[in-house]
């Protein structure tokens, strides 16, 4: 709710791709009734993304709890089959076994994406906080991830070119945006900060190169309207506008 109320009140012309977001086709289906129960609400998430593929729509989700996109992945696999990669940018790899005596959490959804998807479908990108465990699983799994400081050395050119080319044996891309992988400078109400992160400048430069006809889904989540100021439901607006403006350019290049 915050994010879509920011976007009312932010520009919608992208000067990167010289596109007003006015002149794309999109529709708000409002939001997901969420359950008490966890399995619920993904069972719900799931219906809905199958659904709008099978409309040969693009589903964008935004919130809130990062584990819906285990859901949306799994409606997506539903319509697609499993050929797809995931492509993650978040502070974390989201890849703990368990969490708190819970196996599907947004610290695990990553492992059970993992292993519905298989592994080698996966790039996390712009990681700074791991566990010891976690780095010892993406090893021995052959989990993509590029960190936060290979990014900074790299730039976002080749940063999207090396996520080009990890995932070029997949049918199609779904795209999950955690928003700590900004810098809690530029994105502070977030539910797990973590600082070293990424600029909103170098985030929208990979988005820009990266978002094209072969994205299938995204999603951004984990903003927290309860510790912002508004700064970073502004910045996840603006994020998700030159998301959606990439994605529809290079759709009107193809046609
Ligand atoms: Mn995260």
């Amino acid at each position: 709710m915050a994010i879509r109320e920011a976007s009312a009140n932010i520009e919608t012309f992208s000067l990167r791709k010289m596109l007003d977001i006015e002149d794309i086709a999109l529709h708000d289906a409002g939001n997901v009734d969420v359950s008490q129960k966890l399995e619920e609400t993904l069972r719900r998430v799931r219906l809905i993304v199958a659904d709008i593929i099978r409309m040969g729509k693009t589903p964008i989700l935004i919130g809130g709890e990062h584990t819906i996109t285990y859901g949306a992945v799994q409606g997506t696999v539903e319509v697609l089959g499993k050929e797809i990669a995931v492509v993650s940018f978040d502070a974390h790899l989201d890849l703990r076994d368990e969490y708190l005596g819970e196996t599907l959490s947004h610290t695990t959804f990553m492992r059970r994406t993992s292993e519905n998807i298989g592994p080698n479908k996966i790039v996390i990108t712009g990681v700074r906080a791991v566990s010891k465990g976690e780095l010892k699983y993406a090893d021995q799994a052959a989990i993509s991830y590029i960190p936060v400081t290979e990014v900074r050395r790299m730039g976002a050119e080749a940063t999207a070119r090396q996520i080009r080319a990890l995932t070029s044996q997949s049918r199609g891309i779904y795209v999950t945006i955690d928003f700590d992988v900004l810098d809690p400078a530029f994105a502070p109400g977030v539910g797990n900060p973590e600082s070293d992160g990424l600029s909103p400048d170098t985030l929208i430069s990979i988005l820009n190169q990266l978002c094209d006809d072969r994205v299938i889904g995204l999603d951004l989540v984990e903003v927290s309207p309860h510790y912002d100021s508004g700064a970073t439901a502004a910045a996840a607006a603006r994020v998700l506008f030159e998301a959606i403006c990439s994605i529809e350019v290079s759709r009107r290049e193809v046609q």
